[in-house]
Formats: C-alpha cells, structure tokens, sequence
C-alpha cells in the first residue's frame, strides 16, 4: 500500500466508496446528441454517486476542458469523480480518481504521482485481478460481462463466471461492466454484482433520471 494512503482524510471519502449500485460513464457518440455534459447532469439528476469521464476521441484540451466543468458539477453535489487514462487531466482539475486499463501505464507508477487518489483498474481475468490487487488498486472493473460494442477491442471473459469468482475471492471493491441493461441487470446481481457500470444502457436513454429509478426499483426486488 502507498505509504500516505488515506482516502477517508483526503478526500472525505469511505473506502466502501463506491458501495453503490450504480457507475455512471460518459459517452458522447451514443449519447442521443446532449454533450458529456448535460449527459453528467442527467446522471447527478438521477442520484448517480459515481461518474467517470471517459471520452477516446477529443483533443487533450477538449478532455481538459469538460473536466474542469464536471469536476464542478460533481464536487456541488457530493459525487465521486473518475477520469479515465488521463492522468494529468484527473490530477490537474482534483478529480476523485483515475481509471486505467491493462495498456496504460502501471498502477505502481500512478501512484507515484497521483498520491492518494482512487485508483481503478479494468480487469478481465482472474490473473489481472490479482495483480490488480497486489499493486495497489483500490477498485477493479470486472467484465466484459456480456458482449457489449460500446468499447473497441475488449479483451475477452468469462463474464459472470469470472464475476463470482471476484465475488467470493477478491476484497478490494469492484464494479461489473460490458453490456449490463436494465433487462439482464438482476442475473449479474446474482452471480455477486453490487456496483453496475453502464454506458450505452444509461447515455442513450432519453430520459436517464427515469432509466435510473427503473432500474433501482428492480435491483430492490431481489
Ligand atoms: N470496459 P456498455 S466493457 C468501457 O470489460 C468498457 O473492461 C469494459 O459499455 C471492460 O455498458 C466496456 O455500453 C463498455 O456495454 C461498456
């Protein structure tokens, strides 16, 4: 573990913080045309607690830009912010924490020049679980749990079979991604999902605060 490791003091934050039951993500091309964001708003709207801004095609100071503008947004209503890959863009505009795949640069060397943030970790396998935990992540994605379109180049799971496995074996926190919909969301929360990110499921509905309370209210019957 880093050695000033102290989300609690720094940031206000619980380790459990992302004991929720849902992980909003931005994406703009599936987005109906609103921006990033509006898309945020939406989501803050809804009562989502955990927001990550993820965007592959802009110019670092687009990415820059819309960043410092969420950062607000979140910061105004208590929500955890998460920037994805950009490392200097998470530290610049004091997002939350930063969320890396297998290809970014390793988590031993984030954590050197991002101190205390929240560092997430995209995982597919149960190798890179493990990993994950040994250097440091303080949470893990868990997926693709079902063919999604949404990311280019997924590296291939198990999907549910290797969610119950982290489930049951990993004790960092961890939150299950690819392909999840308000019309197979109760079976992952069955193979042991507690957090759900969801892209497309959420930026393309035309009316996310009502999306949100949909699925909430259905995650409540089991
Ligand atoms: N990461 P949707 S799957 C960004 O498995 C991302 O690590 C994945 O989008 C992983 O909810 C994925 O629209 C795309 O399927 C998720």
């Amino acid at each position: 573990r880093y050695e000033s490791y102290d989300l609690e003091k720094k940031f206000g934050l619980k380790k459990d913080f992302i004991d929720t039951d849902i992980y909003g993500i931005t994406a703009e091309e599936f987005s109906l045309g609103r921006t990033n964001i509006q898309v945020v708003e939406e989501m803050i709207k809804a009562g989502i607690k955990i927001i990550q801004y993820r965007e592959k095609e802009k110019s670092k100071l687009e990415k820059y830009n819309e960043c410092k503008a969420i950062r607000k947004l979140t910061k105004d209503s208590g929500v955890t912010f998460i920037v994805n890959d950009d490392v200097d863009i998470a530290i610049a505009v004091e997002a939350d924490g930063i969320h890396l795949g297998q290809d970014d640069m390793p988590i031993e060397e984030v954590r050197k020049i991002a101190g205390n943030m929240i560092i997430g970790l995209s995982t597919h396998n149960i190798k890179q679980a493990k990993t994950a935990v040994e250097k440091g992540a303080d949470y893990i994605g868990v997926g693709p749990i079902f063919n999604t379109t949404t990311k280019k180049n997924v590296e291939k799971s198990e999907g549910l079979k290797y969610l119950k496995w982290v489930s049951e074996n990993i004790q960092i926190p961890y939150v299950a991604i690819g392909g999840i919909k308000e019309s197979n969301i109760i079976e992952v929360k069955k193979y042991g999902g507690k957090c759900f990110a969801m892209i497309s499921e959420i930026v393309s509905s035309p009316d996310i605060v009502k999306k949100v309370e949909s699925i909430r209210k259905l995650l409540k019957t089991i």
